[in-house]
C-alpha cells in the first residue's frame, strides 16, 4: 500500500512538469490568428497512464476493505388476531369498512447502519457533498411516502397539482411549514438532526410522508419485493436496524467483511414492546 502510494507521488511530480510545458506553449501562445487548430483525438501520454493506473488500483484498494449488507424485510401480524375476522364480524355494517392491517402487503421498510461510523464520527474530516433529495406532491399523494436521508440533506417539496398544498412538520427534529404554493415555486427543507420527521399537508387528510434522518450514509429503502442492498460499507462490527413507520424497529448485530457481502433479513412485527 505504501509503495503504491509513494509512486503515486512520483508519477505526479514527474507529470507535473511536462504538463505546465505543454500549456505554455501552444499556438496561443505564439500571438498566431485566432483560429483553433486540428487537433488529433487525445493520445494518453506515459505519464497519463501512468496515473491512470495507479488511482484506478488505488480506489480497487480502498473498495476491498468495504463490504455490503443484502437481504430481505417483511413484516407479519400477530397470530389470532385474525380469529376476531371470523364468523361474519366484518360483514356488518358497522365493521364493513374498516380497514385492517395487511402485514404481507406492508413496504417502505428502510434497513440502516445505526448511529455514527468511524467515516463520520465528530472529528473526522468533514464530507462537503451537498446532496438533495425529493419528495412530488402528484395527484395529492406524497412520493415517495418515505425517505431516508442523511443528516444535511436538503429536501424540495415540488407541487406537481394544479392545486395548493401546504406541506408542514410538527416533529422535535425539524418543525417547519412551507406554506401554500404551486409549481413553479418548490418549498425545501435543511434537516441538521437526526430522527424521524412526520411531514403533514394542512388541506388534505390523507397525505402525509416520513423523512427518516440518518446518522451515516449507509442506508437502503426496500424494493417493491422487499429487498435492499447498502453497500461500500468499511469492514466492521455494527447495529443494523430494520425500521417501519408503523412498527418497533429491529436491530441486529452484524459484522460487515473486508470484501463481499453478507445477509440479514428481517421479519418484523408488534414484538419486543413492554407490557405496561
Ligand atoms: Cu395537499
Amino acid at each position: 500500500m505504501f509503495r503504491k502510494v509513494l509512486l503515486a507521488l512520483v508519477f505526479r511530480t514527474r507529470c507535473r512538469g511536462r504538463r505546465e510545458e505543454s500549456l505554455s506553449g501552444g499556438a496561443f501562445a505564439k500571438g498566431t490568428p485566432h483560429v483553433v487548430p486540428y487537433k488529433p483525438l487525445p493520445v494518453l501520454t506515459g505519464c497519463e497512464i501512468s496515473r491512470l493506473v495507479t488511482s484506478v488500483v488505488f480506489s480497487l484498494s480502498i473498495a476491498a476493505h468495504a463490504g455490503t449488507i443484502t437481504g430481505s424485510v417483511r413484516a407479519e401480524g400477530k397470530q389470532g388476531a385474525d380469529a376476531a375476522a371470523q364468523g361474519g364480524k366484518y360483514d356488518s355494517r358497522q365493521f364493513k369498512f374498516v380497514e385492517r392491517m395487511n402485514y404481507a402487503g406492508l413496504h417502505d421498510f428502510v434497513v440502516y447502519i445505526d448511529g455514527l461510523i468511524a467515516t463520520n464520527a465528530p472529528g473526522a474530516a468533514p464530507t462537503a457533498q451537498v446532496v438533495t433529495k425529493r419528495i412530488a406532491q402528484r395527484g395529492a399523494t406524497f412520493e415517495p411516502h418515505v425517505l431516508p436521508i442523511v443528516v444535511g440533506t436538503t429536501v424540495e417539496w415540488p407541487n406537481n397539482d394544479d392545486i395548493l398544498h401546504n406541506v408542514f412538520s410538527f416533529s422535535e427534529p425539524k418543525a417547519f411549514d412551507l406554506g401554500l404554493y404551486k409549481s413553479p415555486e418548490i418549498g425545501k427543507v435543511t434537516f441538521e438532526k437526526p430522527g424521524r420527521v412526520d411531514v403533514f399537508c394542512s388541506i388534505h387528510s390523507r397525505m402525509s410522508c416520513v423523512v427518516l434522518v440518518l446518522q451515516n450514509p449507509y442506508f437502503a429503502a426496500t424494493s417493491d419485493k422487499g429487498t435492499y442492498i447498502i453497500r461500500n460499507i468499511p469492514a466492521g462490527s455494527y447495529k443494523l436496524k430494520a425500521w417501519h413507520e408503523r412498527l418497533p424497529s429491529q436491530v441486529m448485530d452484524i459484522v460487515v467483511p473486508e470484501t463481499g457481502e453478507v445477509r440479514a433479513d428481517f421479519v418484523m412485527g408488534i414484538k419486543g414492546l413492554p407490557k405496561p
